[in-house]
């Protein structure tokens, strides 16, 4: 296959895999307080590409576990360097596909990060799908408490969309929920929508959790989770993914 090829090609090169920064900001007072580090691909003759392009080979080929390795370092450089400059940043986000989280020796390439680059474990938020834990949910959840011990922070992403079960919720060591997308697009004017994200909302309140919102659009939007309680947004209302020169 021609973009698995490239994709070999491209890890080998090392120097067409960009991460991009999209900023997260605190609904009490709209500053930016942390970043999702999100996968881009240079490609030679495609130019630039993104998740939805590649990442479905990156993943049936295995080769994501390479990529994922150089974006958790990536990122935790980038955020090394925020880290010194500003003293509002409290996170960055980094996703883990569900092959990273079961097959990789992810806690070493976690650790591996942390130390090489200096940062701070608590400023490490990873990223995990409901899909990816509920593979093997003994061990996941072995691995989040591993995890957790390295001092980062946890996010269920995509928050509603697979198999939530509240009883995990209950034995996960989780720090945020991130509410999918698809219940904030439409959450000021489908009452259902806006039902779900309030009561995820609640629910994180009472379970001492943080929630973020993605892909917030509209100051109405804004507007509805700040007044719900949500303690982070993110959308292209602040800013869409950003180059890592504009960060
Ligand atoms: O930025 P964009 O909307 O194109 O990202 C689409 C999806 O690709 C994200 O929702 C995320 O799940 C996935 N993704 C982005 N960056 C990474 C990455 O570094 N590693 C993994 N495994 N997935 C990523
Ligand atoms: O990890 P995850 O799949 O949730 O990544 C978020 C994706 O959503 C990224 O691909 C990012 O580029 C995209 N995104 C972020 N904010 C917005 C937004 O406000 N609107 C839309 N349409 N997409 C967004
Ligand atoms: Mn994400
Ligand atoms: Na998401």
């Amino acid at each position: 296959l021609k973009i698995e090829a490239d994709l070999r090609e491209a890890i080998r090169l090392g120097d067409q895999f960009v991460l991009y920064y999209q900023p997260q900001i605190d609904s009490e007072n709209d500053h930016i307080v942390g970043y999702e580090a999100l996968l881009r691909w240079n490609h030679p003759t495609r130019g630039l590409l993104a998740p939805i392009d590649f990442l479905a080979i990156a993943e049936s080929s295995g080769l994501i576990i390479p990529i994922g390795e150089w974006a958790l370092y990536e990122a935790c450089s980038k955020a090394k360097q925020i880290h010194i400059a500003d003293a509002n940043f409290q996170r960055m986000a980094v996703n883990l596909s569900a092959l990273q989280f079961n097959h990789a020796n992810i806690l070493d390439h976690v650790k591996s990060a942390l130390t090489e680059t200096g940062l701070p474990p608590n400023l490490l938020e990873l990223e995990i799908t409901e899909s990816a834990i509920i593979s093997n949910v003994d061990e996941a959840i072995a691995l989040l408490f591993k995890l957790k011990e390295l001092g980062v922070k946890l996010a269920i992403d995509d928050f509603g969309t697979g198999y939530s079960s509240l009883n995990y919720l209950k034995s996960f060591p989780i720090d945020t929920l991130k509410i999918d997308k698809s219940f904030i697009d439409e959450i000021v004017n489908n009452q259902k929508d806006a039902a779900i994200a309030r009561t995820i909302v609640q629910l994180a309140l009472n379970l001492e959790l943080s929630t973020i919102a993605e892909g917030v659009e509209y100051i109405e939007q804004h507007d509805l989770l700040k007044a719900m309680g949500c303690t982070n947004l993110q959308g292209y209302l602040y800013s869409k993914p950003l180059p890592p020169e504009m960060v």
